[in-house]
């Protein structure tokens, strides 16, 4: 064959394989097309076949033009490729409706549950004032639970009645207080702390939980005595319920302390006019307090002639319910999304 023949024969191949790239209508058929005229066994490759046959100084004139209509043959295949998977696209868009006017998806987006909001806000308050966070174990020993704390033997909540009793001899600490007797140990004074945390009682109805939380707060220094409890007391009630609100301290009693009060808030719903939430009595109960015992300062290691503390212990689900309104405790722990999203 002359190069002539060859090139003649080349271009009408060439225009062959455009027409039959230009009629495709799918990838698939794309790519036998590609395989027809460009595979290593393929149409254009098997011209070079004719390389003998030629002259020598027209050889490499055949190998670029195999190379030219190779190229041209690729360069179109890459074409009609695009333009197919253009036109799927659109296909695609126009079967696809948009609805602008359905309402947007709302992310469900989490919230902190009331009681870790509460327990937040208490210990806010408490940090704004000097006093830091202490934290312990949720099973104890009956020693840091009862025993240092100036509980005699024969109390009624050393019981199996009111103690969660684990297998191994300890129990599920049934106030933070252990936290306290722990940091006595490990601290010298003064101490200003304050323990939150989960406690655990035998108790299960519309007001007690056998799983609650707690904060109690230990103040250790030279010299304090009621009237620290009371000033810092009634700061703490103000930064709550609000900076008018009046507290009163009645006696009460505590293994742990002496003197011990119950502080009261003056009632937040009637200004003291007497309702079904104060019981007519125009104050609401809010937390338990005192100085600490002598004997639990020696617990801690601590001399009560050189230092002296007060001690209080407040009831975050008893503070949630007051501060929200909220009647069943239970509804704490239900985890019933229609109440847990009334916090947000
Ligand atoms: C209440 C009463 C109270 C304490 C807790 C305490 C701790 C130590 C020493 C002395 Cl280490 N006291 N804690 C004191 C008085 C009352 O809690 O009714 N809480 C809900």
């Amino acid at each position: 064959m002359s190069t002539e023949t060859v090139w003649a024969k080349l271009q009408s191949l060439m225009g062959a394989a455009i027409d039959d790239i230009n009629k495709a209508a799918d990838s698939s058929i794309l790519t036998a097309l590609e395989k027809k005229y460009l595979g290593k066994k393929g149409e254009v490759q098997a011209y070079m076949q004719h390389m003998k046959e030629l002259p020598p100084e027209e050889r490499p004139k055949l190998g670029a033009l195999v190379n030219d209509v190779r190229g041209k043959i690729e360069s179109k295949i890459a074409e009609v490729s695009k333009n197919i998977e253009n036109a799927k696209l659109v296909a695609d868009l126009k079967n696809r409706r948009l609805d602008l006017s359905l309402p947007g998806r709302i992310p469900a987006c989490g919230a902190e549950h009331p009681l870790q909001k509460t327990q937040r806000e208490i210990e806010d308050i408490f940090l704004s004032m000097g006093f830091e966070i202490a934290r312990g174990p949720q099973g104890e020993w009956d020693y840091f639970n009862f025993e240092a704390l100036n509980f005699p033997e024969d109390h009624p909540a050393r019981d199996m009645q009111d103690t969660l009793m684990l297998e191994n001899g300890a129990l599920l600490r049934t106030h933070t207080s252990p936290v306290q007797v722990r940091t006595m140990l490990s601290y010298a004074p003064p101490i200003r702390i304050i323990a939150p945390g989960t406690v655990y009682r035998r108790d299960d109805d519309v007001t007690h939980s056998p799983v609650f939380h707690q904060v109690e707060g230990l103040h250790i220094e030279k010299g304090l005595n009621l009237t620290h409890l009371r000033g810092i007391l009634e700061l703490f009630a103000q930064s709550l319920f609000g900076k008018n609100t009046k507290i009163r301290l009645r006696p009460s009693f505590f293994p742990f302390t002496e003197p011990s009060v119950e502080v009261d808030i003056a009632c937040i719903f009637c200004g003291q006019k007497g309702c079904r939430l104060c019981k007519q009595t125009g104050w609401i109960e809010i937390l338990g307090a005192g100085m600490v015992d002598p004997n639990v300062l020696k617990a801690g290691h601590i001399d009560p002639e050189i230092w002296s503390g007060w001690a209080f212990g407040v009831g975050i689900e008893r503070v949630a319910m007051l501060l929200h309104g909220i009647s069943d405790i239970r509804l704490f722990f239900e985890s019933d999304l229609r109440f847990l999203r009334q916090f947000r």
